[in-house]
C-alpha cells in the first residue's frame, strides 16, 4: 500500500475501533469473501442493434480465462470462472480444467443454453412437442457430464421459456412439462452437485415467463429436492421491487443458491453492479452478512452476471468485483447490537441511522489493505492500467473471430 492509503487505513481502524468494531474478523470476512465471473462478459456483446467491437476481445474460451485470470490477479478473490455451453464447448475439457488450474483458476457453475436453437421457438423444457422437450433435457444431461469432467460444483439453468400472447399455451401444462424434464436432470446430478434455478420476468417472452419470479423459481425447487436452490438475478425484476426482502427470504427458507450481479436502470441491462443502485446492493449484502453470521450463508454462489458493451471488458469486471468487496465490507461495519436494541425499542430511525453509518463509511483503504493481504493489488485498476495487459492482448489477438453469444 502506498503512504497515503496506509494513513487512510490507520484512521479507519482507529475510528472503527472507537464504535467497538472487531476489525480482525471484518479483515477474516472480507478475506474470505469469493465473486465469480462470467466467462461471457469477456467476449464480445452488445445490443440488438449493434455490437461494437473491441481490441483484443479473446477468441475462444481459453482466451477468456486468460482475461479472467487477470482480474484474478489484481482482485484476489475471483478464481471461479462461470461457463456457457455452447458458448464454452472445447474438443478437450481436460486441457481446459489443466489450463485454469494452471492461472490460479478453477471452473465455476455450468450454464447450459436453451435458447438459441431454431426448435426452441415455442421453448425448451416447457415446449408443447416432446421431441423438443427431450432435446432440451438431453441438453442439460449433457452439460451436467461436462459440469462433471470439469469438477464445476453447479448447473446453473435460465430459461427463455414463455408466451407471447394470451392464450398461446396453458401456463400449469408447461409447467408439468418443465417439472418432468427437470426432475430428470436434477436426478442425474452428482450428489455433490447444486442446481440453481434463475428466474426472470420477462423477455425474451413478451406475455408470461414460465419462471418469472421467485416464488415460480423456489416452488420448482422444493419440488425437485434440497440441492435445487432460487438464483437471483439483480436485472430480473419489476422496477421497485424489494430485492433485499427477497433474498432475506430465500435465505430463511435455505434456499438461497446465488447470485448474478449486475445493474439496471431500466430492464435486464447487465450493467456493472453497484453503478446504478449501490444502497440497494448494500443492503442485500446487510441481509447476507447476517445469514453468515448465523451460520446460514455459507454455500451461496456470488457470481457476477454482465455484458460490457461499450466500456473496456477487464477493467469493468475489475471494477465490478471492487464494488461488490465494498458493499461488502459496508455491511459488515454494521452495529448489529445496536440494531437490535432499536429494532426492539421501536426506534425507527435509530436502526435507520445505523444503516446508514455503515454504508456513509469510507472503506476503500479497508478493502485496499484487504487485497494487499491476498496479495493481490491494493489499487486494481491502477495496477490493471500499468500492467500493459490491455495493449498486449490487442497486439497478440489480432485475426481470428471474436468470441461472443454465437
Ligand atoms: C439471461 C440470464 C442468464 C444469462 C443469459 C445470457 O438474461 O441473465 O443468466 O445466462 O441472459
Ligand atoms: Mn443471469
Ligand atoms: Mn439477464
Amino acid at each position: 500500500m502506498d503512504s497515503s492509503t496506509e494513513r487512510a487505513y490507520a484512521q479507519l481502524v482507529e475510528a472503527l475501533d472507537r464504535r467497538g468494531v472487531d476489525m480482525a474478523a471484518v479483515e477474516d470476512r472480507l478475506r474470505a469473501q469469493r465473486v465469480e465471473t462470467p466467462s461471457w462478459a469477456y467476449g464480445n456483446s452488445g445490443t440488438r442493434f449493434k455490437v461494437f467491437p473491441q481490441p483484443g476481445v479473446p477468441r475462444n474460451t481459453f482466451e477468456k480465462f486468460e482475461d479472467a485470470a487477470e482480474v484474478r490477479r489484481h482482485t484476489g478473490i475471483c478464481e471461479s470462472v462461470a461457463i456457457h455451453i455452447p458458448w464454452d464447448k472445447v474438443d478437450d475439457f481436460g486441457a481446459l480444467r489443466a489450463f485454469a488450474a494452471e492461472r490460479g483458476l478453477r471452473i465455476g457453475a455450468v450454464n447450459p443454453n436453451l435458447f438459441q436453437d431454431e426448435h426452441y421457438k415455442l421453448g425448451s423444457v416447457t415446449n408443447p412437442d416432446p421431441a423438443v422437450r427431450r432435446q432440451a433435457t438431453d441438453h442439460l444431461l449433457e452439460c451436467i457430464e461436462i459440469g462433471r469432467a470439469l469438477g464445476s460444483p453447479a448447473q446453473s439453468l435460465w430459461l427463455a421459456d414463455g408466451t407471447n400472447y394470451p392464450g398461446q399455451d396453458s401456463f400449469a401444462a408447461r409447467r408439468h412439462r418443465m417439472l418432468a424434464c427437470l426432475s430428470e436432470a436434477y436426478n442425474a446430478m452428482p450428489d455433490d452437485m447444486q442446481l440453481y434455478v434463475e428466474y426472470k420476468l420477462y423477455e425474451p417472452a413478451f406475455y408470461h415467463t414460465d419462471l418469472s419470479d421467485w416464488g415460480a423459481a423456489l416452488t420448482v425447487c422444493q419440488k425437485l429436492g434440497e440441492r435445487a436452490k432460487v438464483l437471483v438475478d439483480l436485472g430480473h425484476h419489476a422496477q421497485g421491487v424489494n430485492v433485499e426482502h427477497i433474498v432475506a427470504l430465500l435465505l430463511d427458507e435455505g434456499r438461497l443458491g446465488g447470485f448474478h450481479f449486475n445493474n439496471r436502470k431500466y430492464g435486464d441491462d447487465d450493467l456493472i453492479v453497484g453503478a446504478i443502485n449501490p444502497f440497494e446492493l448494500f443492503l442485500i449484502y446487510v441481509e447476507l452478512a447476517a445469514a453468515e453470521s448465523a451460520d446460514n450463508g455459507d454455500t451461496i454462489a456470488y457470481m457476477i452476471d454482465q455484458s460490457h458493451n461499450i466500456e473496456p471488458k477487464i477493467e469493468a469486471m475489475i471494477l465490478s468485483v471492487m464494488n461488490l468487496q465494498e458493499a461488502y465490507a459496508k455491511a459488515l461495519l454494521v452495529d448489529r447490537a445496536a440494531l437490535h436494541a432499536a429494532r426492539r425499542d421501536g426506534d425507527v430511525l435509530g436502526a435507520h441511522r445505523l444503516l446508514l453509518d455503515a454504508y456513509a463509511s469510507d472503506v476503500r483503504p479497508l478493502c485496499a489493505k484487504v487485497r494487499a493481504d491476498l496479495g493481490a493489488a491494493p489499487d486494481p485498476i491502477a495496477a490493471f492500467r500499468a500492467s500493459g495487459y490491455q495493449q498486449e492482448i490487442a497486439e497478440r489477438r489480432r485475426g481470428g473471430v471474436p468470441a461472443g453469444w454465437g
